[in-house]
């Protein structure tokens, strides 16, 4: 077993289920199921989700509908069910390949008649063929001669968090494979599911099939003898109407063309298909293995959350791993996570922004709804585009009272981040094809929402943008969000400057843009009058930027005489109270000085570092601050800080730092991840002229190498610290 590769469980907890589950998670990028046990046990939490298949829900609006489970296996030994909480589990241990997904248990069991049984279960979801899944198990009776019986289902009858989500089409049995079919009740797509179950090399001695209605099962049984191995096979494949015409149809073909034995076909391109995959995007440490795995271990839930297929899906923030956000997307695809996919896979990160462009129709539908011009993307996206952010959700003190949810409304910000995300990926990439058929649209379209959205201030001559939430969402309603004005500054230059480049690039194209958009010379006039007018704070006196009117005279809180407390500010104090000081969720300014380093000197962002990392809440605030923070302290060379939040981020989930990984994978935070090493650490930064390295890495690390991908030519960055050197 490779400690560099391999995430390790050493006992079963029966009270960690939900957080291992999370933890274990496997996936391919069209759907992702939870580490839960093939066995059921109380107060666990099954889900397979599919990418965009979402459907209608109170409140949330839309939610990822969890799957018929196709893991479950009872297994009876001699009559008696194994089950880890039963008898005695004499040895315990399981394991993730992240060089390839595979999820793997041992158990070692005494029955409570006293019974010895060893198990081992192993199991991948395709990432060559993402709409199977394979599983073995492999049963070996240590003193006992008796009988084995199998029983699995496709069961039906799973929900979300108490709500139903299926209707229930058909369900049957031909060829040794049973089948399902459903229909999400809003949303109407169709599922086809089918799988197949057997012994390997053997012929059961009793096969039946029983037709419960919403969960069709096999049941195998046959004989176990002492000491002779005997292996199970399962195989699963699912298709939505997303996907193909008859779902139904092309899952049970896909399993009728595999061998009676499928794990080894099945298995080997799995492999080679990961290989490609940490080829192109592994980061290598030498020096700090815990770093080393927790690194890979936030990249692989990366790699297994991305679609390559499908341009009209996005990454959740919670990936498919949980119910948390209930599969929404938010800025923490394209601020946290497209980096990665920018620098290492970039048709990956085409298909992500592609996403955005095919819901420009919702970002225009919102716009004009709020009463402005051009596209307003909405803060929580999800299968239509269209602004899914709950308006009102129940107060988790008192159910009987709401609080109203202000992001869908005000965080504005996210439009330009989109923007920030397409600019960055066309610098890198190259790509000026996307550009011209699509980032452009998007930009100009957006760019016309910030002129319809900015409001004019006669007294002060300048441009505001009022009543917003910045990326710290602690202060609601604030005005002049400095991270907001900024980035709109900023954006509406990038307009100005595209619509050249694409006149030149481009005639055409241009042409056909500004009819589709109904631009004209003036609009881009008005862009540029407004971002050189738009208000962007900064005190030249103390350097410091005010994240927003009237923040310093907020109340100030020592978060430092409040250690050791277990939940957020914003949970100690509540909403209201909150936002009266200066404590902030996440980054805000210094979100900003990570996006635009260059726009700021060294001395401005040491200033606001220290001004605003002391007012941040760092524990128990956003998952999203912990790489900020980290990469902001490595450019100011101060290594040991940056590798402390580093540590942070790296273990968000695997030690469940937050107390919420149950709810699933803190995607942001393992994007982040990523950048804290390579802009961090490495000091990667970019701009339209090329690439440089301003490598400063942590005290231990005797090397950190990485690949990444410069207008179509593949970079390989290799450092090894001089101290390190051989003599
Ligand atoms: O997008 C984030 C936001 O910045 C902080 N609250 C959680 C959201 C989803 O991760």
């Amino acid at each position: 077993m490779d400690k560099l590769w391999t995430l390790q469980q050493t006992s079963f907890s029966p009270l960690k289920l939900q957080h291992n589950e999370t933890v274990f998670m496997q996936g391919n990028g069209y759907m992702g199921t939870r580490g839960a046990f093939e066995e059921r046990y109380p107060g666990e939490e099954r889900t397979t989700f599919v990418h965009g298949v979402f459907d209608d829900v109170p409140i949330v609006f839309t939610e990822l509908v969890n799957f018929p489970d196709w893991l479950n296996i009872e297994i009876i030994l001699a009559g008696e069910r194994f089950c880890m909480t039963d008898g005695q589990l004499l040895e315990f241990g399981r394991s993730l390949d992240l060089r390839n997904g595979l999820l793997n248990r041992k158990v070692l069991w005494r029955s409570p008649k006293g019974l010895t049984t060893s198990l081992e279960f192993k199991r991948f979801v395709s990432f060559t063929d993402v709409h199977l899944t394979c599983m073995q198990v492999t049963i070996i009776a240590q003193d006992y001669n008796g009988t084995l019986e199998i029983r699995s289902g496709l069961n039906a009858n799973t929900d979300n968090l108490n709500y139903k989500h299926w209707e229930w089409l058909g369900q049957g049995f031909e060829d040794q494979t049973i089948w399902l079919k459903l229909k999400t009740k809003s949303t109407k797509i169709v599922a086809g599911m089918a799988e197949r179950l057997q012994i390997v090399g053997e012929t059961a001695l009793e096969s039946d099939f029983w037709d419960v209605t919403g969960c069709p099962t096999l049941r195998l049984k046959t004989t176990l003898t002492a000491g002779h191995p005997l292996q199970i096979e399962k195989v699963a494949a699912i298709f939505t109407s997303r996907d193909v015409n008859d779902p139904l149809e092309m899952a049970k073909n896909k399993l009728a063309a595999l061998p009676k034995a499928a794990w080894d076909e099945l298995w080997n391109p799995h492999v080679l298909c990961w290989e490609e995959n940490w080829n192109k995007s592994d980061v290598i440490i030498e020096g700090d293995e815990k770093a080393q795995l927790a690194l890979r271990f936030n990249l692989y839930n990366l790699l297994i959350a991305a679609s390559r297929y499908d341009e009209h899906v996005n990454i959740g923030a919670k990936t498919l791993s949980g119910y948390g956000y209930r599969g929404h997307s938010f800025w923490d695809t394209e601020i946290f996570i497209l980096p990665y996919f920018t620098f290492t896979q970039p048709d990956i990160a085409r298909n992500l922004l592609s996403y955005r462009y095919h819901n420009l129709p919702g970002a225009r539908e919102k716009a004009q709804a709020n009463g402005f011009e051009g596209a307003q993307f909405p803060w929580e996206s999800a299968g239509s585009g269209r602004e899914v952010t709950p308006t009102w959700v129940p107060n988790p003190d008192d159910p009987t009272k709401l609080i109203r949810i202000w992001t869908g409304d005000i965080q504005i910000h996210i439009s330009a981040d989109i923007a920030f995300a397409i600019w960055q990926y066309w610098i890198v990439s190259g790509d000026d094809d996307f550009m011209v058929k699509r980032g452009a649209e998007i930009i100009l379209d957006t760019a016309r929402f910030w002129v319809s959205r900015a409001e004019w201030n006669q007294e002060k001559e300048r441009y505001e943008f009022n009543k917003v939430i910045g990326p710290d969402e602690n202060h609601d309603h604030v005005n002049n969000n400095a991270y907001t004005n900024y980035l709109v500054h900023w954006h509406l230059q990038l307009a100005v400057q595209l619509v050249k480049w694409l006149k030149k690039h481009d005639p055409l194209a241009a042409t056909r843009l500004f009819a589709l958009l109904e631009l004209n010379e003036n609009d881009i006039d008005q862009f540029k009058k407004i971002a050189e007018k738009i208000y962007r704070p900064f005190d030249a006196d103390t350097k410091l930027v005010e994240q927003f009117d009237g923040y310093f005279a907020l109340q100030y809180i020592d978060l430092k005489a409040l250690e050791g407390r277990k939940e957020s500010i914003q949970g100690m104090l509540g909403i209201e109270k909150t936002n009266q000081t200066q404590i902030l969720k996440q980054p805000d300014v210094i979100m900003l000085m990570n996006l635009f380093p260059d726009e700021f000197d060294l001395d401005v962002i040491r200033k606001n570092y220290q001004f605003y990392t002391e007012r941040t809440d760092l524990t128990y605030g956003s998952s999203l601050g912990p790489s900020i923070q980290s990469i902001v302290a490595s450019r100011l060379q101060m290594v040991d800080q940056a590798y402390a939040y580093f540590l942070q981020a790296a273990f968000t989930d695997i030690d469940n730092l937050r107390g919420n990984a149950e709810d699933g994978i803190h995607a942001a935070s393992a994007g982040g991840l990523w950048q804290t090493v390579v802009f961090g650490f490495a000091g990667l930064r970019y701009e339209n002229d090329g690439w440089s390295l301003n490598p400063q890495l942590p005290p231990t690390w005797k090397r950190l190498a990485f690949k990444f991908r410069w207008r179509g030519e593949e970079i390989k960055v290799d450092l090894r610290p001089e101290r390190y050197a051989e003599t």
